[in-house]
């Protein structure tokens, strides 16, 4: 017999929070080795902002359940590099996501497993379709909370692993004021 759920409906407020969501804080000190700069990073240490916040409403891990979360991404810098959240592949790998912009302004990086990267800006309306097998991270390189929606299969899972070890394959800059993708020089 299949119990069935009860459905609902949630607010996502103004800055991004949906309440009585589970709410996850990332603060700088929590992204050691995340940041090309390490001298930058450990300064901007003393005061460990937090970069983002996720509130996500998370069911069973169950083929055909959906999760769902806001981000609250933070604009910032550590050096010249943008705030960003870590990014991860997914552990079932072929589960894929999509996210809808909310507030601010910024972009999502995409890694295949074999490094090939790809950058789609992200502004308020902006729904970006991740495939499966790719890796994904956003930046915030506004002056404002960059603010999104994101629903992905509930058995999807996170995998972190690759990523916090080397990184994307492209580095999300400042160079004067303009945005720039620059090589990674830690990624082999
Ligand atoms: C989105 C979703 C979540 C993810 C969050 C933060 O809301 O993709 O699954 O947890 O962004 O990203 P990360 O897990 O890479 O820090
Ligand atoms: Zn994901």
């Amino acid at each position: 017999m299949i119990r069935l759920k009860e459905p609902f409906g949630v607010v996502i407020e103004e800055s991004g929070v949906i309440r009585g969501a589970k709410k996850t804080v990332r603060r700088l000190s929590d992204m050691e080795g995340y940041f090309a700069d390490e001298k930058a990073y450990e300064e901007l240490l003393a005061e460990d902002p937090v970069v983002y916040e996720v509130y996500s409403i998370e069911q069973e891990e169950r083929e055909g359940d959906l999760n769902f979360a806001t981000t609250v991404l933070y604009p910032g810098r550590v050096g010249r590099e943008f705030f960003f959240t870590k990014g991860h592949f997914h552990a079932r790998a072929d589960r894929a996501e999509v996210y809808h912009t909310l507030r601010g302004k910024g972009g999502m990086l995409l890694q295949t497993p074999e490094g090939k990267v790809e950058w789609v800006p992200m502004w308020p309306g902006t729904v970006v379709y991740v495939p499966p097998y790719w890796a994904h991270r956003t930046v915030n390189t506004g002056e404002e909370p960059l603010v999104f929606l994101a629903v992905y299969p509930a058995d999807a899972g996170h995998d972190y692993g690759s990523i916090r070890e080397k990184g994307f394959a492209k580095l999300v800059v400042d160079e004067d004021g303009e945005v720039r993708l620059v090589d990674n020089p830690r990624w082999k």
